[in-house]
C-alpha cells in the first residue's frame, strides 16, 4: 500500500506547466512515482546517502490525470507524512478559480519525527496558452 497517493489533477489541470523538486535525506528507500495518463514524469527509488540528495528536479506541461505516489519500500512501520496544498488565485477572476497552485509533502522514515527524510515540492500553473 501506498505511503502517500495523491490525485494531483484535483487541482492541476490537463495543459498547466509544473515545476517539482524532490529531495531524500532517508537511510530508507522510498518509491516515487509523478505520472499522467500520457507520461511518466519520475519514477525512481530514492537513495539512502544522507543527503539532503536530489531525487528529481524538472518542469513540464502536464497531461490529464496528474498523480503522485510514494512507495515504502524499506522504511520503518513509524513513516509518517504530512502534506498541504496552496491554492493562489487571481482576485480579477469573478469564478475564483486557482490560477497557479503548490503542494508540498514532508516524509517521515522513522520515529523521530523531523519530516525531513523526503521532501517533495511542486508549484504549477497555466500554461496562458
Ligand atoms: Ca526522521
Amino acid at each position: 500500500m501506498a505511503l502517500l497517493d495523491v490525485d494531483l489533477s484535483n487541482h492541476i489541470p490537463a495543459g498547466w506547466y509544473a515545476t517539482w523538486r524532490i529531495d531524500s535525506f532517508a537511510a530508507n528507500r522510498f518509491r516515487v512515482v509523478l505520472r499522467d495518463s500520457q507520461a511518466t514524469h519520475v519514477d525512481t527509488n530514492t537513495r539512502g546517502k544522507g543527503g539532503p540528495d536530489l531525487v528529481d528536479t524538472n518542469s513540464k506541461r502536464v497531461g490529464p490525470g496528474l498523480r503522485l505516489t510514494v512507495e515504502n519500500i524499506s522504511a520503518s512501520d513509524g513513516a509518517h507524512v504530512d502534506d498541504d496544498w496552496h491554492l493562489v488565485v487571481n482576485p480579477r477572476d469573478p469564478a475564483r478559480s486557482p490560477c497557479a497552485v503548490g503542494y508540498n509533502a514532508f516524509i517521515e522514515d522513522s520515529s523521530d519525527f523531523d519530516l525531513n527524510d523526503l521532501t517533495i515540492s511542486l508549484t504549477a500553473h497555466k500554461s496562458g496558452a
